[in-house]
């Protein structure tokens, strides 16, 4: 072994649990991968049976890695996830939630018609999964443990089409400020990293995305669009003891892209 790949990692002997990783374009598969170089364990879930087989070859290429299920639409599933947990580890350091949904239907046209189940689905996806995440994994979690969701310029900004989405980017981002209040006299440190649009499944599938790259490739600061690798990167920072006196923040990797008044 190489003098490099003995020297510690930033997150050496952390245990992390990465919800989030559909495809090897996943934003939680880069945080999964870098974690793991830099010595953290890890535990990822799959949202479903359909998914189960792509995550599993992921999760093999990351040796000792532990494969869930959890469809955190489901109480029983949450319930389940963090008793397996807390019988197999005693701690649990990160949590990355890189989890959200829409229906396709409410990511187009205009926001004042998205329907009631429309809305309640994608708040509870996208918002209520992060604070039913943290309840039930809060008695493993303790000094120095992490938690870490994405969220999107478009919960502070109109972004067409993102739509019920933005509103519930705007309510995970306020979750992670109350989530902080509530959780740091434990030490557990509640952040969220707002990146800019990257090439994913989830992102693919939205009509026009490709032009939103190309847009912001001509204006944001660093013209060029935001890669996975560069988030995993921020993530990192955040889930390391580097970033021990951060917490209840948003952190931008969109290229500089959200300090532009006019585009
Ligand atoms: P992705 O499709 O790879 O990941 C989305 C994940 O959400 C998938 O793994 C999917 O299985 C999971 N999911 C959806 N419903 C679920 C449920 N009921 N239970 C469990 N898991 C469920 O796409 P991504 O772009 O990597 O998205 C990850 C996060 O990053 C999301 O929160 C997204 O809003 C955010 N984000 C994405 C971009 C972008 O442009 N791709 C930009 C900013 C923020
Ligand atoms: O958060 C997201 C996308 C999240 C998402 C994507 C899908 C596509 C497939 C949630 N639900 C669904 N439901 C599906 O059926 N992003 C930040 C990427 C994104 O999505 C947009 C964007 C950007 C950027 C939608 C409209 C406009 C811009």
């Amino acid at each position: 072994m190489g003098v490099v790949s003995c020297m510690a990692g930033l997150v050496e002997g952390k245990r992390a649990l990465v919800l989030g990783v559909a495809s090897e374009r996943s934003i939680a598969w880069a945080i999964a991968q870098r974690l793991a170089q830099e010595g953290a364990t890890l535990a990822l879930t799959y949202q479903n049976e359909r998914l189960e087989r792509n995550v599993r070859s992921l999760a093999e290429r990351l040796p000792g890695t532990w494969l869930l299920p959890c469809d955190v639409s489901d109480d029983e599933q949450i319930s389940r996830l963090s008793q397996e947990l807390q019988s197999r580890w005693e701690r649990l350091d990160i949590l990355v939630h890189s989890v959200a949904f829409a229906k396709k239907e409410e990511l187009s046209g205009r926001y004042v018609d998205t329907s009631r189940e429309g809305f309640r689905l994608a708040m509870d996806v996208s918002v209520f999964s992060l604070v039913a995440l943290c309840k039930a994994l809060e008695p493993m979690m303790g000094a120095g443990s992490s938690v870490l969701t994405l969220t999107y310029l478009g919960s502070e900004r109109v972004v067409p089409n993102y739509n019920v989405m933005g509103v519930a980017k705007a309510a995970l981002e306020a979750s992670v400020r109350y989530l902080s209040n509530d959780l740091g006299p434990q030490g557990i440190r509640v952040n969220a990293i707002s990146a800019g649009p990257v090439n994913t499944l989830a992102a693919r599938a939205i009509a026009g995305f490709t032009t939103m790259l190309q847009r912001v490739r001509e204006v944001a600061p660093l013209r060029r669009n935001t890669e996975a690798e560069e988030v995993a990167d921020a993530a990192l920072f955040l889930l390391s003891d580097l970033a021990r006196g951060v917490t209840g923040e948003v952190l931008y990797v969109d290229s500089g892209y959200h300090i532009l008044g006019m585009v």
